[in-house]
């Protein structure tokens, strides 16, 4: 090997490991939901109510809720994330309680459209809202939380990737309690924030980890480029 390529393969080296680097540099980004609700197990649906309750209630049934998210403008690859979700009660009531000593909140894969979601597709969409892929879950005694108490849900490997396929639209992820008594056999229930004190579009984000692509693409393209002038130079 002559000198010439020895010191191309040096600069290559060098160019890899500056892109590598800036690929390590991810810019935190914060998403607001912009939808939310509850889904009743019989399929009851109220499309401009935006509580998120989910539990169980005795002699009546089990709820399960869901947090839409726009990525209409597309962000950088995410890398890593969490679903922030704040605990609404109304002033008096108590908002989350539970007869165990602690219960299991986690977030899963929605398959139906997101505009059957919202806007209403009864049972099939209950059912949806808890089963498939999880994507996080938060554990916890209920009886511990207050109006305005965060949970933190980190996202898992296939809710980041979930995430990176709904560039360019929304994303919906439904949510469920996992432990649970029998539906409609005892209080066991989260986020009964019912009005006057609706939840906000800033009661639950996403906090991701997103790579800035054009950014690394910019990078990657100069590097190539002073390479082939320095290589075009050297042969001069
Ligand atoms: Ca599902």
């Amino acid at each position: 090997m002559n000198r010439s390529p020895m010191r191309l393969w040096i600069v290559m080296g060098l160019v890899l490991a500056a892109g590598t680097g800036l690929g390590l540099q991810a810019d935190i980004v914060t998403i607001n939901m912009s939808d939310s609700g509850w889904y009743g197990r019989s399929g009851i649906h109220t499309p401009t109510n935006r509580n998120y309750f989910a539990g169980n209630i005795l002699n009546v049934q089990d709820y399960r809720n869901f947090f839409v998210f726009d990525f209409t403008s597309p962000i950088g690859p995410v890398v890593s994330g969490t679903l922030w979700v704040t605990h609404r009660q109304p002033v008096g009531l108590q908002g989350a309680q539970s007869p165990d000593p602690s219960e299991t909140y986690g977030i899963f894969e929605v398959t139906s459209p997101v505009g059957t979601v919202t806007g209403g597709g009864g049972a099939p969409v209950f059912t949806d809202l808890g089963d498939g892929t999880m994507y996080g879950s938060w554990t916890g005694d209920f009886n511990l939380l207050v109006d305005g108490s965060l949970l933190a849900i980190p996202l898992n490997a296939a809710g980041l990737a979930a995430i990176n396929a709904a560039m360019g639209g929304l994303w919906a992820v439904g949510g469920t309690v996992t432990t649970l008594q029998a539906p409609g056999t005892a209080n066991e229930w989260i986020f009964y924030g019912l009005p006057p004190a609706p939840p906000s579009d800033a009661d639950v984000w996403l906090q991701l980890d997103s790579i800035p692509e054009p950014g690394t693409l910019l990078l990657l393209g100069s590097a190539l480029l002073g390479v082939g002038l320095w290589r075009r130079r050297s042969r001069a």
